[in-house]
């Protein structure tokens, strides 16, 4: 039993072993704002590089959504907006906050449920990734 699981490792480690940004990037305290089906939910999370190298959050994505956005909310003349980017920079040594009113995380179509954490995939510039699990709130309360 054990020569078989030794196996799986090996075959496994190659995967695992691509560190890159995914490796010194922190994220703290990540949420999702759920109402409704039909309603798009908000992602919001702290990005903190500990690392001498600027990178970027360039994709995300989620089982529990059509499809996870990078978005950016914007004042245009008075309106609030949200317009999607490409990506979300993280400066080395520095941090980014995806939050209500900036960059934000939109996943369309939610199929979550309060109480359960969604699962989501981010990749960073360097195509590392880093799978997260991320505690879903309703419309009054935040972490
Ligand atoms: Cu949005």
């Amino acid at each position: 039993m054990r020569g078989i699981w030794l196996a799986v490792c090996l075959v496994l480690a190659p995967a695992q072993a691509f560190a890159g940004a995914a490796e010194t990037i922190k994220v703290q305290q990540p949420w999702f704002r759920y109402l409704l089906p039909s309603v798009p939910a908000g992602g919001y999370m702290v990005l903190v590089n500990k690392s001498d190298t600027p990178t970027a959050l360039t994709k995300a994505s989620s089982p529990d959504c059509s499809s996870l956005m990078l978005h950016k909310s914007m004042n245009m003349g008075g309106t609030a907006m949200m317009v999607p980017v490409d990506s979300v920079p993280v400066p080395a040594h520095g941090q980014a906050g995806l939050v209500e009113g900036g960059y934000h995380l939109m996943c369309m179509n939610p199929k979550m449920k309060l109480g359960q954490p969604a699962v989501i995939t981010l990749t960073f510039k360097d195509g590392s990734s880093l799978i997260l699990s991320v505690p879903v709130y309703g419309a009054t309360h935040a972490p």
